[in-house]
């Protein structure tokens, strides 16, 4: 006899099939309450039976970010991301010998209808924080008191119907006083909870969809040396390598992450060699002060709006979620 479905028993399962944190989020939340309204993205549009959104979390290894080469960072993302597709396939396998469904959705592409291509067909760390397992940053990654921003997401669909996990209330992130992201940043892409997606993309998608068009437009109205030149550049060969390796098309920029002093892996592998942040300009400190400032006065800030701050953590940083994991992990290296 299988033993009927819980929340905790759906949990344990992605944990034994490879996750490091797993979740549950309700679909009824989540088709009341998408990231933008305006390109609602909803279970619902994936399918009308969907009751649940199983999350699961896998870590990115510190050693990415104990290198300055970006490479071995761009690999490792490769494979966890490739891993989570296998580790949600498992548990769309172990779902279906319970007698449900469990649709594994793509863990990075984007949807044409939503924003020009620029949604994926679900936000995935805006469900793991609807899951209970951490909050967004001050440039909008997902972090977890465990491994901080330092993890990839999958979900799968389910119409089994799960207890959901609770949004945490407490904001994880250190917030504008911290502001490490923002400085590390080399494109100046983060904002006030919020990211200039399009200047990230510079860093984090090397090869990425609009580097591509970009090459083939100008091989289409380059001259005939041009064109042998753009044959035999660098850029091509990179687009090669994304092509047969998925090299570069996502996850090529590990600063924002690498320096976020949230998690145990932080602060076990981390907190030296992150100490200093190179990238560090007078503008940008003035930059994070000016947020700070924002804050504190109650400007209007768009990311931390009625709506978007549900997901950064309506009370604010205390630290206390920290310290207790802290405790924890202390304890646990102990025995
Ligand atoms: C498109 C995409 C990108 C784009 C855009 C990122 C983005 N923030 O949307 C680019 C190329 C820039 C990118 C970069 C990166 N990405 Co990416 N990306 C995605 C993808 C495929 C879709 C994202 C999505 O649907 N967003 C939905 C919208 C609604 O979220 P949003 O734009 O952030 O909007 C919120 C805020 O901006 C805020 N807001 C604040 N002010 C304002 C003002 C206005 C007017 C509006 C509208 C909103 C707004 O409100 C919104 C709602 O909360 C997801 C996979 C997925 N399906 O989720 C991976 C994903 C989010 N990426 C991931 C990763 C790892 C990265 C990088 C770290 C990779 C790297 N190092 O090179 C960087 C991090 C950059 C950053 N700080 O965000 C991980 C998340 C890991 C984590 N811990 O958070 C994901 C989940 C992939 C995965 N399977 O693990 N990514
Ligand atoms: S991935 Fe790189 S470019 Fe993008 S926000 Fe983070 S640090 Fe900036
Ligand atoms: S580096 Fe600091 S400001 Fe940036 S996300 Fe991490 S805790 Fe927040």
């Amino acid at each position: 006899m299988v033993a009927p479905l819980t929340s905790d028993s759906v949990i344990q399962i992605a944990k034994d099939c490879g996750a490091d944190l797993a979740g549950i989020a309700g679909a009824a939340t989540l088709n009341a309450f998408p990231p933008d309204p305006r390109w609602p993205q909803t279970p619902e549009r994936m399918s009308p039976d969907a009751k649940s959104v199983i999350v699961l979390v896998l870590r990115v290894p510190v050693a990415s970010f104990r290198t300055r080469e970006p490479e071995p960072y761009q690999m490792m993302n490769m494979m966890i991301n490739r891993r989570l597709d296998k580790i949600a396939r498992r548990v769309s396998e172990q779902l279906e010998k319970r007698g449900y469904f469990g649709l594994v959705m793509n863990n990075n592409s984007t949807d044409w209808e939503l924003k020009s291509g620029t949604y994926g067909h679900l936000s995935l760390r805006h469900l793991a924080v609807e899951a209970g397992l951490g909050t967004l940053g001050l440039g909008v990654n997902f972090m977890c008191v465990e491994y901080g921003p330092r993890v990839n997401l999958a979900v799968v669909v389910t119409d089994a119907e799960l207890e959901p996990g609770e949004p945490m209330i407490e904001q994880l992130c250190v917030g504008e006083g911290c502001s490490r992201c923002l400085y590390a940043c080399p494109t100046d892409s983060v904002l006030h909870f919020h990211i200039d997606k399009r200047q990230c993309s510079i860093e984090a998608q090397t090869t990425g969809f609009y580097g591509a068009a970009d090459l083939f437009h100008k091989f289409v109205e380059a001259d005939e040396g041009t064109r042998e030149k753009i044959l035999n550049s660098k850029d091509h060969l990179h687009y090669w390598q994304g092509l047969t390796r998925v090299w570069g098309c996502f996850g090529t920029c590990p600063r924002c992450t690498a320096v976020c002093p949230v998690g145990d892996d932080y602060h076990e592998f981390l907190a030296e060699p992150q100490k200093e942040i190179p990238e560090t300009t007078p503008e940008r400190i003035a930059k994070g002060q000016a947020y700070k400032a924002a804050r504190k006065q109650g400007d209007e800030v768009p990311g931390l709006s009625d709506w978007n701050v549900r997901w950064v953590g309506p009370g604010g940083y205390t630290g206390k979620a920290a310290k207790a994991q802290r405790k924890k992990y202390k304890a646990e290296q102990s025995t």
